[in-house]
Formats: C-alpha cells, structure tokens, sequence
C-alpha cells in the first residue's frame, strides 16, 4: 500500500455492483481526482466467490456474509476496483466514504450522499494500512496493474 505516511500512501477503493448500477463510478473518481489524489490502478472486475470470500474474510460469521458475497460475485454488474495514491489517502478515503451505515454516515459524504441502506452502501475503502496491502495486492496481485505516474501540477497540490 506504498509507504504509509508518505504521499505515496495507497488504499484500495471499490464501486460496489449496486454504485456501477447507479451510475455512481464517475461520482467517486471526481471526488477523489478533485481532492488531490492520484489513481494508479483501475479496472472492472467479476470477483469469483473466493475472491469476495477472501477480501470479506474479517465478516465470515455475520448473518449477511452469504448475501454480501452473492450480490458482488454474481456478476449483475461489475466490481470498479481502484487504487488511490495520497497523503494519508487510506484515512481520508474513508472519511470521504463516510459510515457503514448509511443512516449514520454526515451529508457531504459519498454515502452520505448518495446511500440509504448498509447492504447497498455502494463503495468499499480499505480501513488500514495493513487491509489496504491485503486488499491491493489481492485485487491488483498482477504485476504492472499499478502505475507510478506524477501527476503534473502536483507541486501545487503536495
Ligand atoms: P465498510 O464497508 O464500511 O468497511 P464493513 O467492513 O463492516 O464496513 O462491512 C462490509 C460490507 O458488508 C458493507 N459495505 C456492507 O455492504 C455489508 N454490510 C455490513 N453490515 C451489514 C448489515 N448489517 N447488513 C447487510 N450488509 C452489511
């Protein structure tokens, strides 16, 4: 997940099939484009079941964990799998994202914005270091599926 702390810090962001649906793609990677951040990985991804089992592995014994990996894998629409560089990206990522819960994530926020219901809460952001270099390299475990690119201008931004 690059190297934590620095601005080449590295999270793993997802548009979830219900987002792709929605029509929320562009949505996600405006905000993250304006805010400063740099996308270095990016593709539209069927997850198999083992995939969404292995990246949902903390949930394995939440009631919902059956439904959740049927909804990603089942291939009604793709998972938009991304990676976003940036001073402290994985935390602010999440931020952006706002709470699991719909109900309680602040106006402002992607699902505060856009999101009613924790079971279609649209987007996925790693929540740590350690899950942003699991999820990356389970999603982006290829090699040259991640870019180092400078963004010009930057120097006006870090
Ligand atoms: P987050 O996505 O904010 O990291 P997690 O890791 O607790 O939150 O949950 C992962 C995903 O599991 C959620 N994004 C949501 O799709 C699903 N989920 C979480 N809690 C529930 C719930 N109570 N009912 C249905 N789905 C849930």
């Amino acid at each position: 997940a690059g190297v934590k702390g620095t601005e080449t810090e590295r999270t793993f962001i997802a548009v979830k099939p219900d987002g792709v649906h929605r029509g929320l793609v562009h949505k996600v990677i405006e905000r993250f484009e304006n805010r400063g951040y740099k996308l270095v990985g990016l593709k539209a991804v069927v997850p198999s079941r083992q995939l969404t089992e292995e990246h949902y592995a903390d949930l394995k014994s939440k009631p919902f964990f059956k439904g959740l990996v049927d909804y990603m894998s089942n291939g009604e629409a793709p998972v938009i799998a991304m990676v976003w560089e940036g001073p402290d990206v994985i935390k602010q990522g999440r931020a952006m994202i706002g709470a699991t819960n719909p109900l309680q994530s602040a106006p402002g926020t992607i699902r505060g914005e856009y999101c009613v219901s924790v079971g279609r809460n649209a987007i996925h952001g790693s929540d740590s270091f350690e899950s942003a270099e699991k999820e990356i390299s389970l999603w982006f475990g290829k090699a040259g599926e991640l870019i180092d690119w400078k963004r010009s201008g930057s120097e006006w931004v870090i």
